[in-house]
């Protein structure tokens, strides 16, 4: 794990419907359907999330669902829970004990709604690089400015099937940050530029995503939302500090 403790912002994604298999893993959780249930993004980048197109999450990984006090209930890895149980912000201090245990598998194909995402509904799909010791656990997709994201997409759209998923549910990448090199299609130039081929290229994603995030944070200006045409790096305290307020979000470190 990282010396410097590192900052996230979460993002809480609302889900709205849960598959069948969701609905069996949670069928002890009594008063479900009078809570709100969020799965928890960790980003490093509040301003993409106008950008949203999907929220990943890893096969892989077993959640819990945890009570996050004010009627909600936040789906995270119970790693991340307990980080966030020591930091004030959970009903208490300490306690990180999950209400129910869920694969992350049975959590694809939920329907969604994301804050600022310009689609109204979203869905969750698998990313199976996500790292369980990371950030929650889960992932939002913003495939315009991250080339994971976007390079995670066009390998689910490539074979559907053997992902249990619905071509209809892959969404189409959203303008989000201008840059002088890349227009707004960042990730999208940067994976055809280095030939990126597999979510599981992880020299080249580094390389990547290194250039995306500098051009992105030091030239980048906002292509959409409240702060459209200012840079990006004045508009990113702004659009976190206003998720915050708004409830959309919170401020985490590990
Ligand atoms: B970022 P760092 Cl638009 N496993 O958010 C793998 N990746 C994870 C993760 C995990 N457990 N938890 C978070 N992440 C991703 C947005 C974004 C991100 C954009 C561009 C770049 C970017 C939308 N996805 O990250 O290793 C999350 O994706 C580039 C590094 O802690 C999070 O921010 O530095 C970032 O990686 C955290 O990575």
């Amino acid at each position: 794990e990282a010396v410097n403790p590192q900052e996230y912002v979460g993002i809480k994604i609302a889900i709205t419907e849960f598959p069948e298999e969701a609905k069996h893993a949670l069928v002890n959780v009594s008063d479900l359907s009078a809570r709100k249930v969020y799965l928890v993004a960790a980003t490093l980048r509040p301003e993409t999330m106008y950008g949203q197109t999907c929220c990943f999450v890893s096969p892989k990984i077993t959640y819990g669902l945890f009570d996050a006090g004010n009627n909600e209930y936040f789906i995270t890895t119970e790693r991340a829970f307990r980080n966030m149980a020591f930091q004030d912000l959970t009903p208490r201090r300490g306690h990180y004990a999950p209400v129910a245990w869920i694969p992350g598998s049975a959590l694809v194909g939920a329907k969604i709604s994301a804050p600022l995402a310009q689609y109204d509904e979203l869905r969750v799909l698998p990313m199976e690089t996500i790292l369980a010791n990371k950030g929650t656990g889960v992932v939002t997709c913003v495939p315009s400015d991250s080339p994971d994201d976007y390079i995670t997409q066009v390998d689910l759209a490539k074979k559907p099937e053997y992902y249990h998923i619905e071509a209809s549910w892959i969404a189409d990448p959203v303008p989000v940050v201008d840059t002088p090199t890349y227009g707004t299609t960042t990730a999208k130039t940067l994976v055809e530029q280095l030939k990126i081929n597999s979510p599981k290229d992880k020299d080249k994603l580094a390389e990547a995503k290194e250039i995306a995030y500098k051009e992105g944070f030091y030239m980048g200006v906002m292509a959409v939302g409240k702060y459209a045409g200012e840079k990006v790096e004045d508009a990113k305290p702004k659009v976190r500090e206003d998720m915050v307020k708004a409830g959309q979000a919170f401020v985490y470190s590990e």
